[in-house]
């Protein structure tokens, strides 16, 4: 006979609930809860195939209530998965485990996205399933015909970010999108009646979900609801019913569950209670037999897949293009083009003119913005906007939803197949940092494009005008930052955007730069990071550091100092980090490691001086702004906050005298 549902469910409880208790540490509550319906979806809807986590056309599984982390190490242990074993499921929580404390996605395959941070889930599942229509729409139903599921709590549909994410999906009407929420009413602090009574059912509903309800705790009714979710041409809300810590006979139904080890007795209490082994970490043997079949069932289809992606004559172009292979010889003949027509150009319009030649040599990039479209240039001639009725466009309209974009962006590019790239002001990073920080961390190769990088974007002020931005970005591992000073920097930093594995942010500017760079060079000298621009003529006594609009200043100002006998060289630095990634040799020709008596460095950005120090010296001279901007003319600001060769010249005779005084 086989294992009923239940006992298939029970499984989950007992894992999750022993690793938590081994780690005395982790989150119970949810899996307990939701196991019965991730049980449904795992044993008879999802499409997988354990052996093979990275099967193009798998449904992908999304655990937005990451917290719940257990219950998806414990699916994947239990349908065959190589990773977890059993003994990694001992381990969680410690250190070299791979069942960390929230999934991540660089530490096991089987799962998607890194979760935990909460919201940002399911939002990223919005990108996966747009990224699923896109593909299909060029690939047709024969290679891609996929869903995406989500497991949801009470947290991931509180966030904000659920209201941006909720009403794309609803707009883009994305039927394959498929959310299970835990509807346990608990939070951490007790009751969902503490802090929430709107009607969640009817706002999904009113942005164009579907929605049903169902006893969460019966495997047989979710399943009915899925099929459901599955037949119906809209993203589907399932609510579902549940008990938090479901099984823990006098904790279940209360906060304790959530976030705690049940304690020695009450896991006893549980065994007895839900009819478990009586000794820790065992699963029946004809349990687990039968979730290992379960993890195979997705194996015929996996083989008719490869029988037809063989017969596709795409075979090459779809898997360079999943591998997230960028391609494409577009950088030269660009660069070409615009030293033979050099013209002062504001940067977000370089960064467009670069997106022209690049959107046209390579079909997985995918553009948007968050309703700045002709503000971030984002969009490129021919462009053909992504619709629910036109899914192969490549221009997203993502609206006035910046952390929705960007966390649909992380999805898209986890999903693979598309490179996305999206725009908003650089101001508003803030609005979307949360999910650049995913996008770090995850390793997302997302680009984003940020323009009106400063005061240079004059009138509208200091709401609007970055002067923490650049620094603080610039601080999270894993996120590429730069700032070009001309089209050709701008083209250069592109081109390094699309090497990146990683996430890239592009800073441009709203106003127009002279172009410095005239002249070809053989190497992308913006992906060092920092270069002599013009090396001093006399004999050097300056080192000018500085990025994107204030570069062509910096070169003015030491023509200044040359006038006056001060050697000066200027370096243009579009990318701390790729600076500081260069061998010695370089950093030390660019930087050399002597004292600032001997030779002056000094900053020259628009923005807060803190951290410059790094390249100044505790001692050098940092030009910066340590306040917010105001609102005037762009030319009324760079003058008004000393930035002009000028002010920047006198400063640096200033500094050199003072400190020859010392
Ligand atoms: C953005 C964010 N804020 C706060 C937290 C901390 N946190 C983790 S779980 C949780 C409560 C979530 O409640 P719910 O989704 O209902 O989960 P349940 O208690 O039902 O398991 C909170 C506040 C987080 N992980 N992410
Ligand atoms: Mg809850």
């Amino acid at each position: 006979m086989q294992p009923t549902q239940r006992r298939l469910a029970n499984a989950i409880r007992a894992l999750a609930m022993d690793a938590v208790e081994a780690a005395n540490s982790g989150h119970p509550g949810m899996p307990m809860g939701m196991a019965d319906a991730a049980t449904a979806l795992f044993t008879r809807h999802l499409k997988y195939d354990s052996a093979d986590p990275k099967w193009p056309d798998r449904d992908r599984f999304v655990l937005s209530a990451g917290h719940g982390s257990m219950l998806i190490y414990a699916l994947l242990y239990l349908t065959g998965y190589a990773r977890p074993t059993l003994e990694d499921i001992r381990n969680f929580r410690q250190l070299n485990s791979p069942c960390a404390g929230h999934p991540e996605n660089f530490e096991l395959p089987g799962v998607e996205v890194t979760t935990g941070p909460l919201g940002q889930g399911l939002a990223m599942a919005v990108g996966m399933a747009i990224a699923e229509r896109h593909l299909n729409a060029i690939y047709g139903d024969e290679l891609v015909d996929h869903r995406t599921f989500v497991i949801a709590g009470d947290g991931d549909l509180m966030e904000g970010v659920n209201h941006e994410a909720v009403g794309l999906a609803g707009h883009l009407k994305l039927g394959r999108l498929i959310v299970l929420w835990d509807d346990n009413r608990i939070t951490i602090d007790g009751s969902t009646d503490l802090s929430r009574n709107e009607d969640v059912v009817a706002r999904h509903a009113a942005c164009g979900w579907q929605t049903l309800e169902v006893d969460g705790l019966e495997a047989g009714k979710v399943g009915q609801a899925i099929e459901k979710a599955i037949a119906d041409e809209r993203p589907t809300l399932i609510r579902c019913k549940t008990i938090i810590g479901y099984g823990a006979p006098n904790k279940q139904g209360t906060a304790a569950t959530h976030g705690a080890a049940l304690g020695k007795d009450e896991v006893e209490a549980a065994r007895k209670e839900l009819g478990l082994e009586p000794n820790e970490f065992t699963v029946p043997d004809d349990v687990l037999a039968a979730w290992r079949k379960v993890g195979q069932r997705g194996s015929a289809q996996h083989a008719e897949w490869n029988r037809r992606l063989d017969a596709s004559g795409k075979k090459a172009e779809f898997l360079a293009r999943m591998e997230g292979k960028a391609g494409g010889d577009w950088l030269k003949p660009h660069i070409a083009k615009l030293l033979a027509d050099l013209k002062p150009v504001a940067t977000r319009k370089a960064s467009e003119m670069a997106l022209g030649a690049i959107n046209a040599a390579l079909p997985s990039t995918i553009g948007g913005s968050a309703d700045l479209t002709g503000s971030n240039n984002t969009k490129t001639k021919g462009q053909e906007a992504l619709t629910s009725d036109n899914y192969g466009g490549r221009y997203i309209y993502y609206g006035i939803r910046e952390f929705g974009m960007a966390a649909a962006m992380n999805g898209m590019a986890l999903h693979g197949g598309v490179i996305p790239y999206g725009g908003t002001f650089l101001v508003f990073a803030d609005y979307c940092r949360p999910a650049i920080r995913l996008s770090a961390l995850q390793k997302a190769k997302v680009v984003y494009v940020m323009t009106h990088d400063s005061i240079g974007l004059g009138e509208d002020g200091p709401t609007h005008q970055p002067v923490e931005h650049l620094q603080s970005l610039r601080a999270m591992p894993g996120l590429e930052v730069y700032r070009p000073a001309d089209a050709v920097e701008t083209a250069e930093c592109w081109a390094a955007a699309l090497d990146n594995e990683g996430p890239t942010l592009l800073a441009l500017s709203r106003q127009n730069l002279t172009p410095v760079r005239t002249k070809a060079s053989k190497e992308n000298l913006s992906a060092r990071g920092a270069y002599r621009l013009k090396a001093a003529g006399a004999a050097r006594k300056v080192i000018l550091l500085a990025t994107g609009s204030e570069v062509e200043i910096a070169l003015a100002a030491a023509e200044q100092l040359e006038a006056q006998g001060i050697g000066a060289d200027v370096v243009s630095m579009p990318s701390t980090d790729r600076f500081d990634v260069q061998d010695a040799d370089y950093r030390e020709d660019i930087l050399p490691d002597v004292s600032n008596r001997e030779i002056l460095r000094v900053s020259v950005e628009a923005g807060t001086t803190i951290g410059w120090e790094r390249y100044t010296g505790l001692h050098g001279l940092r030009i910066g702004i340590d306040r917010f901007g105001a609102s005037a003319p762009a030319t009324d600001l760079f003058e008004h906050f000393g930035f002009t060769p000028d002010a920047i010249a006198s400063r640096v005779v200033d500094h050199m005298q003072k400190r020859d005084k010392i």
